[in-house]
């Protein structure tokens, strides 16, 4: 069956082809009040994130804690700010590392989270701005889920 077997390996490599097309996910978080749940997630290079229930909220990754605006993102990825309200979606997430974002109205809430994207190659960075308050818990929440 010389030709059964050949229409297998044939099948296996489309299989393989297709697994690989699909592979990229999209992962939804959820605005519940003053939290985003889940507030730490970990997701492959070229995924997606989408937030829903976003009713009075945003989500932003530029942040003025620290004096001026800055992001906590690896280097070269692209930040996003969301409209309000918005049930945004980021474009695929390729660049690997940590990215931390926030609910500018309900920041003073604590109302932020956390992506990682594969290796988390920017953390010792993000650590070295020695955060504070809120931003603190973010980094600490990402550390927990690193371990
Ligand atoms: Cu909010």
């Amino acid at each position: 069956m010389k030709y059964g077997k050949s229409l297998i390996s044939a099948l296996l490599g489309a299989s393989v082809l297709l697994s690989s097309a699909v592979m990229a996910e999209n992962h939804v978080i959820n605005a519940e009040v003053t939290a985003f749940n889940p507030m730490v997630i970990k997701i492959a290079p070229g995924d997606t994130v989408s937030w829903e229930n976003m009713n009075g909220h945003i989500t932003n990754t530029i942040f003025t804690d620290n004096g001026g605006e800055h992001q906590y993102i690896p280097q070269g990825a692209e930040g996003w700010t969301s409209a309000m309200g918005e049930n945004f979606q980021t474009k695929p997430l390729t660049v690997e590392g940590v990215y931390l974002y926030k609910c500018d109205p309900h920041w003073g809430a604590g109302m932020g989270g956390v992506i990682i994207v594969g290796t988390p190659t920017n953390l010792d960075d993000i650590q070295a701005t020695k955060p504070k308050g809120a931003l603190k818990r973010l980094v600490k929440k990402a550390e927990n889920a690193l371990k």
